[in-house]
């Protein structure tokens, strides 16, 4: 294990202390903005969880091994043309040396082998709208993974309702940070209600504890974008094209996140960007809150 993951000198010093780490993924810097925007939002959402006190984990896959906290110049590599890695693909790219940017998923399989408990993204993955069968493998993931994700709920352009219900099923806690209804990605209002509410990042940290106490595996922190912006009709359109031009499995959520973001004039992609900061400043809070207890 020790030759295939490869934790940089000051994760590995974190975590030996026991300090607060918080792992970030490589998807959105790589498929999630237009480049090189992503790189940008890479460095902001670490700068923010350094920010909150904690130490930042960004994980991607370069040069034959899985990587635990990356360089600017590293993180340059996670280029439009790297793949996109879920759970299943980390093995293969590793071997195959090819570039890998992890999603969610792919990023809770890491960190769980590293033993890092937080994790901020912008949304997670779910059941496709009008495809019941292509559920994303950030689900399975959380529900396997005592690991506190960090987001702006699911990511809108997937059924919501469809993915709260498969997240209960699994047993995932979704906690709404300081809301009582999930917050949709772009939007802030409009989602179905939370199960459970939390005021604090020292109250989520104790609900995670306490979880895992109990033998329990990841938890949703669902936290309201800072500027919210309905794009339901810009998701709808996407989707259309998207099936129209035959775009299927993985390809879809980039593609639709390119068009939303090309057909609002870079609005959708302020409100991104600004969310997925956020998350990451928030699960910084989460862990440092953790390390408290
Ligand atoms: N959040 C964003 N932008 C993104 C993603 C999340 O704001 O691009 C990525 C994450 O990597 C997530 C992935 O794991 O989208 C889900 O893709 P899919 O639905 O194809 O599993
Ligand atoms: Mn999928």
């Amino acid at each position: 294990m020790s030759e295939l993951l490869q934790l940089s000198d000051e994760v590995r010093e974190a975590l030996d202390a026991g300090l607060p780490v918080v792992a970030l993924e490589t998807t959105l810097v790589a498929h999630g903005f237009p480049a090189p925007d992503g790189v940008e939002v890479g460095l902001a959402s670490e700068a923010a969880v350094r920010d909150a006190g904690a130490t930042p984990a960004t994980v991607g896959v370069l040069d034959g091994r899985i990587r635990v906290g990356l360089s600017a110049d590293e993180l340059e590599r996670f280029t439009p043309d790297a793949r996109k890695l879920g759970p299943r693909d980390l093995a293969a790219c590793a071997v195959q040396g090819a570039v890998g940017a992890t999603t969610v998923g792919g990023t809770l399989a890491v960190a769980r082998a590293a033993g890092i408990r937080f994790l901020a993204t912008g949304g997670i993955g779910g059941v496709h709208r009008g495809a019941p069968e292509d559920v994303s493998a950030d689900v399975p993931a959380l529900a396997a993974t005592p690991t506190v994700v960090v987001s702006s709920g699911i990511k809108s352009l997937l059924d919501v309702p469809a993915t709260t219900e498969l997240l209960e099923t699994l047993g995932v806690p979704v906690l709404g940070f300081r809301v009582d209804t999930l917050p949709l990605f772009y939007a802030a209002e409009g989602g179905p209600p939370v199960p459970q509410r939390v005021e604090s990042p020292d109250e989520a940290a104790r609900v995670a504890r306490a979880h895992w106490e109990l033998g329990g595996a990841g938890l949703l922190l669902a936290s309201p974008p800072p500027e919210s912006l309905d794009a339901v009709e810009l998701i709808e359109e996407a989707l259309v094209e998207a099936k129209r031009q035959g775009v299927s499995g993985q390809a879809v959520t980039p593609f639709v996140l390119g068009r939303i973001h090309e057909r609002s004039g870079g609005r959708t992609r302020a409100v991104n960007r600004a969310l997925i900061v956020a998350n990451a400043r928030l699960a910084g809070e989460v862990a440092v809150a953790y390390g408290a207890l």
